[in-house]
Parts: structure tokens; C-alpha cells; sequence
């Protein structure tokens, strides 16, 4: 007993600490709010693996009333800030980095006051791009044909990174609710976007999984049950 050093309680406790923080959890009728325009509040999502990306989904749903630009997804790269970044546009629609190019979709559908779900395909084979939004398809454009995303990844949800892990503006800072965040090593066909689109089954994301996401939370974002959907 005396034995001890009287540093090892300690030590425990900060590596049990340290590991719970690194459990993945289900996060099932959740949703992380952004309660208020910072430059300092998001979330990082940590992927379950490191493999190049070549082929990508991204889908995610958000609820916001502002009409600014607003980061919605960010994936850095220590090369690249936006090598996978998606955002709304402040002129209507969407904006879609891969690889610090941009593609600018118009016309798609943006409900403030109403869920909106997204999904993102890249195909780094040819080098297109698509957008779904509620169901809506966008045409497929240019990005970055014959590329891939290397490199560790940090995904970050509730702001833009100008820099690899930071230089976070408010310009472009997310303010609302999201959830429902799932990446795909892989396209998902048409039909598959749809069956996120309406909630209906689908197969979780194998890269970034909502129902087995490991994420931490920095200063303000609240992570909460939608209790009107936990009611039902
Ligand atoms: C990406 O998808 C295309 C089909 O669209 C396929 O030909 C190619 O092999 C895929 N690339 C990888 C690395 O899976
Ligand atoms: C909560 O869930 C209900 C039912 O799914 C949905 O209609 C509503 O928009 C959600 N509200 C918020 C604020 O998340
Ligand atoms: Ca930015």
C-alpha cells in the first residue's frame, strides 16, 4: 500500500479520462447546436481510419435561419485547409471544396427554419462532383480530377478552417443545429442518397459514423436530444 507512488491515482484517472474521450459514441436523436455566431466553438470529428480518400460522401443535416456564409463540413490537410469543405453560399445555394478548388451550385434548395439534408459525392477518378440537397440532384462539376485526399485528416463541423486545425472566422461560422453527419469512403448511388434524404434505412457512414462518432466539443456547442423527435 505504501507502496504506491502517490502520483498513480492521478495518472489513472487522466488515462481512463483520456480513453472515455476517445469512446465513440451513438449519437442517435442528437444534435450538436452552435447557439450563437463565434469564432471559437466546433466540434472535431475524428475518422475511423487513415486511408487516401479517392471516391467520397459526405451527409449531414442542418437548421439554421441565417442566409451568411456558413461552413457546414471542413476537412483539412496539412498541405490543404480546404481539401473537402462544404459550406452555404451567401448569394443561395452551396459551395464545395476539394483539394482548395471550388465548385459554386446556384440553384439548390436552402429551407431556414427546416431541416435540410446534404450529401456530397466526389469521384476522383473523372474528377466530379455532386450535391443533393432534400432529395435534389445539382449538375455534376469539375474538382480536382485524378487527385485524392492524403495526409491525416482534421475535420472540423461548426467552422472553416483557414489553417490545418484552426484560423476560424465568424464570417464564416455556422449557427444553428446539426446532425446526422455520416462520410463514405465511396460514392453512394442515387438511391442511397435518397434513403438518407428521407430518414428511411440506410447504411451508416464507414469513415465518420453518427451511430459510433468519436468527436470533441470546444467551448460553446451543446450537444442535445431533439426531444419532440425522442417523444414520438
Ligand atoms: C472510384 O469510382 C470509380 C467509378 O466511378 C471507379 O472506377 C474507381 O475505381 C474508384 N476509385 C477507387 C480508388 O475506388
Ligand atoms: C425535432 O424532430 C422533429 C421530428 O423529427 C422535427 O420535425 C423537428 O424539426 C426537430 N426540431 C429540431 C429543432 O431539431
Ligand atoms: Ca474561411
Amino acid at each position: 500500500m505504501f507502496g504506491i507512488p502517490r502520483m498513480k491515482p492521478l495518472a489513472i484517472f487522466l488515462t481512463l479520462l483520456a480513453s472515455s474521450l476517445a469512446v465513440p459514441k451513438d449519437l442517435t436523436g442528437q444534435m450538436f447546436i452552435f447557439p450563437s455566431l463565434s469564432d471559437t466553438a466546433y466540434i472535431q470529428l475524428t475518422p475511423t481510419s487513415n486511408e487516401i480518400l479517392f471516391n467520397v460522401t459526405v451527409c449531414l443535416r442542418f437548421f439554421s435561419d441565417e442566409t451568411k456564409q456558413q461552413g457546414l463540413f471542413s476537412l483539412a490537410t496539412a498541405t490543404e485547409p480546404h481539401s473537402l469543405a462544404l459550406a452555404l453560399n451567401p448569394e443561395g445555394g452551396y459551395q464545395l471544396y476539394v483539394a482548395g478548388q471550388l465548385a459554386t451550385f446556384l440553384a439548390l434548395p436552402y429551407e431556414r427554419n427546416q431541416w435540410n439534408s446534404i450529401c456530397a459525392t466526389w469521384d476522383s477518378s473523372v474528377g466530379l462532383t455532386q450535391l443533393w440537397v432534400n432529395g435534389v440532384a445539382s449538375p455534376k462539376k469539375a474538382l480536382h480530377a485524378g487527385g485524392s485526399i492524403a495526409d491525416t485528416p482534421i475535420i472540423v463541423v461548426g467552422q472553416d478552417q483557414d489553417s490545418y486545425g484552426g484560423t476560424f472566422n465568424t464570417a464564416d461560422a455556422f449557427v444553428g443545429h446539426i446532425t446526422d453527419v455520416h462520410m463514405w469512403d465511396h460514392r453512394l448511388s442515387p438511391c442511397e442518397i435518397q434513403s438518407y434524404a428521407g430518414n428511411l434505412l440506410f447504411r451508416p457512414g464507414n469513415y465518420l459514423n453518427w451511430k459510433a462518432l468519436e468527436f470533441t466539443k470546444h467551448n460553446y456547442v451543446v450537444v442535445e436530444y431533439n426531444s419532440s423527435a425522442r417523444d414520438k
